[in-house]
């Protein structure tokens, strides 16, 4: 009997689950899975937060927590929010933008409707079709005298081309602020990629690399006129007598930053276990022929955050659905991320930059991409079981086709 998430003795040439084979594992293997804090350190710092009876609103487990990420990511400022939303929320109300704001369509739907909730326009531009970021070749047809700034998005980790996008924005007078939700430890040309545009923003939650359960943050290279950005966090309060700024709740608890203190100390090792797991995978992948793996940035330093494959059908033999679907009978749960486009979303699809032909290389990835499990505690034989469910749906593609007409 296979262990637990073991991978079942099989090897690229038995019969897939879903045309009647036994599936690869016995137990889900989930896209992610997030590092877990130290039960008995956490029951220890959690008890001092009880026994202090100070539980949020910018507690001294907060700012302990802060001050290190602060260092960690090499920023000059940095405030902790209860979510990535918050945080992209706060981040472009803070920078007092009007008008229209140039952003990916192949994102979370979170980017967008951060600049929605801003009562602002967000106006979508295609992506490279290899890095999978915005295309600065295209950003400067789509500003218009209504452009106030870029939000581009460093996605899965990699992050943009951070210079092509600063001289667009000095050119044209907009502001930059980062969606790196996914990029947490990342550097780009040399530099910690919390320093590049106006402002960065990350998610805490708990499938990002780095989590505090729920959570998020703003950082930046300077700390000039951001310390409204915190007051904004707790309802533009500024003291008992004054409030400055239409905030809202966006603060994260002293738990939640508890267990941000705890993941941080795991954080290099998370990371170099994805480094070692991704290897593996292109080491076995990279011929296949049909599969094209996310091209890096140029001087790019990434963090593993998620390996993501397009498939090509013709040469693969079946089409990204087909492949998501036989896994799902391995019990190997891949997840289409990011489908569908932003865009294509009943709440953005009347905007005139939604429409699909503007965006070709974003609706050809979103259509033809799989992300597959990748974190610090899967093993290599796990990986293993996973390239193989995916070589065998391959060599078997005709009776896979078969079994899911
Ligand atoms: N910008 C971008 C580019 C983003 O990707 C995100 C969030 C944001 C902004 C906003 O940041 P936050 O406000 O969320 O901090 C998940 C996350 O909820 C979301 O944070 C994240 N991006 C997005 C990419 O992924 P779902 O709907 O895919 O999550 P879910 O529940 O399907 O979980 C994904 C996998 O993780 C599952 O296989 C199960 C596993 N999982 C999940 C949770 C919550 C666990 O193993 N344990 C867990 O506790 O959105």
């Amino acid at each position: 009997m296979p262990h637990r998430a073991e991978p079942s003795p099989k090897t690229s040439s038995g019969r897939p689950a879903v045309a009647g084979g036994n599936p690869a594992f016995q137990q889900p293997i989930l896209v992610t899975r997030p590092v877990a804090p130290n039960p008995e350190r956490y029951a220890e710092i959690s008890a001092e937060i009880f026994a202090s009876q100070w539980m949020t609103n910018d507690g001294p487990t907060t700012r302990r927590l802060e001050q290190q990420l602060q260092e960690h990511l090499e920023v000059a400022f940095c405030a902790t929010f209860s979510s990535g939303t918050a945080a992209l929320l706060i981040a472009l109300r803070g920078l007092d933008l009007s008008g229209e704001v140039i952003t990916t369509p192949f994102t979370f739907p979170a980017t967008p409707h951060c600049i929605e909730w801003n009562g602002l326009k967000p106006v979508f531009c295609d992506i490279d079709p290899h890095t999978y970021n915005l295309d600065v070749e295209q950003i400067s047809a789509r500003i218009t005298p209504q452009t106030s700034a870029i939000v581009p998005v460093h996605v899965f980790g990699n992050p943009c081309d951070v210079i092509g996008i600063q001289e667009i924005a000095d050119r044209h007078g907009l502001k930059v602020i980062y969606d790196a939700a996914h990029a947490f430890g990342v550097r780009a040309m040399g530099r910690p990629i919390g320093v590049w545009g106006d402002l960065s923003i990350f998610s805490f939650h708990a499938t990002k690399i780095f989590h505090t359960v729920e959570g998020g943050a703003i950082v930046a290279n300077s700390r000039d006129h951001l310390e409204s950005l915190t007051l904004l966090r707790n309802f533009g309060i500024v003291n008992e007598n004054e409030v400055r700024g239409i905030g809202l709740n966006g603060k994260l608890s002293e738990l939640h930053a508890a267990v941000g203190l705890l993941v941080l100390t795991e954080i290099d090792r998370e990371i170099d276990s994805r480094a070692r797991l991704t290897r593996h995978y292109r080491e076995r992948l990279q011929e296949i022929e049909g599969i094209r793996f996310q091209k890096s940035a140029d001087g790019a330093r990434g963090n593993y955050f998620s390996l993501a494959l397009e498939f090509s059908e013709s040469e693969f033999g079946l089409s990204r659905d087909q492949v998501c679907e036989g896994l799902r009978a391995e019990n190997i749960f891949a997840r289409k991320r990011f489908y569908p486009l932003c865009s294509e979303n009943d709440c953005y699809s009347h905007l005139p930059s939604a429409c699909s032909e503007g965006l070709p290389n974003a609706r050809r990835l979103s259509e033809n991409i799989l992300t597959l499990p990748l974190y610090g505690a899967l093993t290599i034989n796990q990986v293993d079981g996973v390239i193989d469910a995916l070589l065998r749906l391959r060599s078997n593609a005709a009776s896979v086709r078969q079994a899911l007409a």
